[in-house]
């Protein structure tokens, strides 16, 4: 054991700064302001007790004695002229007048209070969660270098559930994985040294993920044994690592396990033999694990069982495992990433961007309340641009969060820079007008809308055991402004870009102003050279990195872009298209059903037009592609020849590391630029107005 941790212990020493990710707590050296910092630490007094108020107290411990070099005494007490003092409502009464009713079961308050004979930083929550959320605030704060004389803050995440999925397999592979490989398993079974998941927890902590869900979602036969005896000892481990952070574990689940280890000859929800297996299930699982959060399920999608074949509905199959979960406070996750991946795509009344909706919308207040509904912020697959699932609002009655995909799957895979925040942002503030206007899908997945029981956002991780965590080293802000966008939607891109850059490069000014440029331009950037105007995929098949017009493997029965010698796109108006527009209420099914209001960059995502029909921006639709396509390659030179403006500022590693990566992000974006021009010009004919070369 001694040295399998070691293993770890070596990646901080050897890449000190790629792996410390955001939280670097670097020397301050800046002497007038460490005097200032140095003066609140003397003591650090802990009113409550428990394994988080533990994680709390290490993480200021090693924040300040990096940051400050100070080592402030433990108290159980108020004692210290100048000190922390941490507490939850229980133990503070009578200390200082909080209003505990303003916060929600993850908030807190952080607040300076200087009388004669004290100056004190109350880091207060309403559970011992708040308190670590407190400390990690504070710790963000030293690292931007704010004042602490005078904090007043109150902070209640906006979403309940704030959960990472990971899709690793017990061989140690990820899908859809760009960073290495897992850091839970290897050789079908849990890695010896768990070490390292305690330092993904604080990461993970620090933005206010209190979910984490262990292994795919496409459920081996390995990993199905996860809720047996033999792993479940394992499973607690890891989960007794998460807890101490205030996460809860999750696993995903395969929906045919009452046959698969369950020596039943059926997985049908409505038989009594599998609910009762499901139940003492759950009543194994909850011994070794008291706080487990409950279930994942992706069934009947892509070639995973599920209820259709015994001829029952998604709320049959979530029920039964809801019922099993229910007396532990357990949660069913459903997925709703339901379609026929074998649909023949030349049949134009079938329309995979309908599958989710038509599937789930008739059972709408049918399941259970400890079910959600998971879905995938597009009716797609996460591609660099598509609407909104028309299924967030549609469902009253029923629980949903959002997933998003923070793994790079369709968006350069972590070899190209594509920062996603302003993307979710869109999403999120994207108005359903599910009760009328202002009905945004944030207020659908923070339960505000519709008063759901639960709700909140879910994402795919984008870490493996990368010294960096996650390949590119940039691709760092996407997880860290994952979480801070789930506890808060309102933040905006621009507040959370910086505040990641200062925390993981420091406070240089040119430093801070162009990484953060430099991500938000980068959606866009990645967008020019790839798939134009919304129609999505055209990318490799199978693992989906590079381009290939038609190449995507679902799409062996004709193309999904419809592209021929006249024109492009996918016509899903009701007029005279799959009729998919009519899934959204009113005031969007008629925006985008007709062409004058459909926006532009999801023309073609809603309509068949020709190449030379002439967008909003004035430009035609061929000339939009030749032109975003070599906008696009000039743009991502660009990001490489900004990056070396930096040279210097900061340690080698990562310059080189990222430079790497912009430097291949700028050679394949010609690769990009040169097939879909290519392709276009040879389909339509029709030159590119500026003479460009198109190969
Ligand atoms: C985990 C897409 C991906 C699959 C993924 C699936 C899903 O099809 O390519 O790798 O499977 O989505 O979300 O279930």
């Amino acid at each position: 054991m001694e040295i399998l941790q070691n293993v770890t212990e070596q990646l901080k020493t050897d890449h000190k700064e790629s792996y410390a990710a955001w939280l670097q707590y670097k020397k301050i050296e800046d002497f007038s302001l460490l005097e200032n910092y140095q003066k609140w630490f003397e003591n650090l007094a802990s009113l409550a007790d428990s394994v988080v108020i533990e994680s709390a107290k290490k993480e200021l411990l090693l924040g300040l004695s990096s940051m400050l070099g100070v080592q402030p005494t433990f108290s159980t007490e108020r004692k210290a002229a100048a000190g922390i003092v941490l507490g939850t409502s229980v133990s503070i009464a009578n200390q200082i007048e909080i209003d505990f009713e303003q916060l929600n079961d993850d908030g807190y308050v952080i607040k300076t209070v200087t009388t004669e004979e004290k100056s004190t930083i109350f880091l207060l929550g309403k559970e011992d969660t708040g308190v670590l959320y407190a400390a990690f605030h504070l710790l963000r704060l030293m690292q931007n270098r704010e004042s602490m004389d005078h904090l007043d803050i109150l902070e209640n995440p906006k979403n309940q559930l704030r959960m990472i999925n990971h899709w690793d397999n017990m061989d140690g592979s990820i899908e859809r994985g760009y960073a290495g490989n897992s850091i839970f398993y290897s050789g079908n079974k849990f890695n010896d040294e768990l070490n390292r998941i305690e330092d993904y927890a604080r990461l993970l902590s620090s933005v206010g993920i209190n979910g984490v869900s262990i292994n795919n979602v496409n459920v081996h036969k390995v990993e199905t044994d996860l809720i047996t005896s033999s792993l479940l000892p394992k499973v607690a481990e890891v989960a007794a690592i998460f807890r101490a952070y205030g996460i809860k574990t999750f696993l995903s689940v395969n929906y045919a396990s009452t046959i698969e280890i369950g020596n039943l000859e059926t997985a049908d929800p409505l038989d009594t033999g599998v609910q009762e297996w499901w139940k003492n299930k759950a009543k194994e699982i909850y011994r070794y694990i008291p706080d487990f959060g409950g279930f994942i399920v992706k069934a009947d999608s892509e070639h995973r069982p599920g209820p259709f074949t015994y001829n029952r509905n998604h709320a049959d199959g979530a029920n039964m495992l809801a019922t099993a979960l229910e007396p532990f406070g357990g949660l069913v996750v459903w997925r709703c990433f339901v379609y026929n991946c074998l649909q023949d795509w030349r049949d134009r009344s079938t329309d995979r961007a309908r599958a989710a909706y038509d599937h789930f919308k008739p059972l709408d207040g049918q399941f259970h309340p400890n079910v959600i509904l998971q879905i995938k912020n597009g009716p797609m697959d996460f591609q660099v641009r598509e609407a909104v699932s028309p299924l967030f609002g549609a469902m009253e009655q029923t629980n949903q969060m959002m997933e998003f995909q923070i793994t790079q799957e369709y968006t350069g895979q972590q070899r190209h820079l594509c920062y996603l925040v302003p993307q979710w942002k869109e999403i999120l503030d994207f108005d359903t007008f599910a009760k009328g206007e202002g009905s945004p899908v944030k207020n659908i997945v923070d339960g505000s809308l519709f008063q759901s029981r639960h709700s909140g956002i879910a994402a795919v991780s984008n870490i493996g055991n990368d010294y960096n965590w996650t390949g590119h080293t940039l691709a760092q802000a996407n997880l860290y402004g994952f979480g801070r966008l789930t506890w808060n939607p309102d933040l905006s891109s621009e507040t959370i870009t910086n505040e990641w850059t200062l925390q993981t490069f420091g406070k240089d000014e040119l430093v801070v102003q162009q990484v953060s440029q430099m991500l938000l331009d980068s959606w866009r950037i990645y967008e020019n050279y790839t798939s134009p105007l919304g129609v999505g995929w055209m990318v490799n098949p199978s693992h989906h990195y590079g381009p290939n017009v038609d190449g995507y493997e679902y799409s062996v029965w004709g193309t999904y872009h419809f592209a021929d010698y006249q024109g492009i796109g996918v016509d899903r108006t009701v007029k005279a298209g799959t009729g998919y527009t009519a899934q959204y209420f009113k005031e969007n099914a008629d925006r985008y059903e007709a062409l004058e209001t459909c926006p532009d960059e999801l023309l073609l995502f809603f309509h068949h037009v020709p190449y030379t029909h002439r967008l909003k921006s004035g430009e035609t639709v061929i000339q939009h592609i030749y032109n975003t396509h070599f906008e696009g390659v000039q743009q991502a030179e660009e990001l490489t020849e900004r990056w070396t403006l930096l040279e210097g500022k900061i340690d080698q590693e990562r310059y080189e590391d990222i430079l790497k990566r912009l430097q291949e992000q700028a050679n394949h974006s010609k690769e990009w630029r040169d097939i879909i021009n290519t392709y276009f010009y040879r389909k339509s004919g029709i030159n590119d107005e500026k003479y460009r070369t198109i190969y």
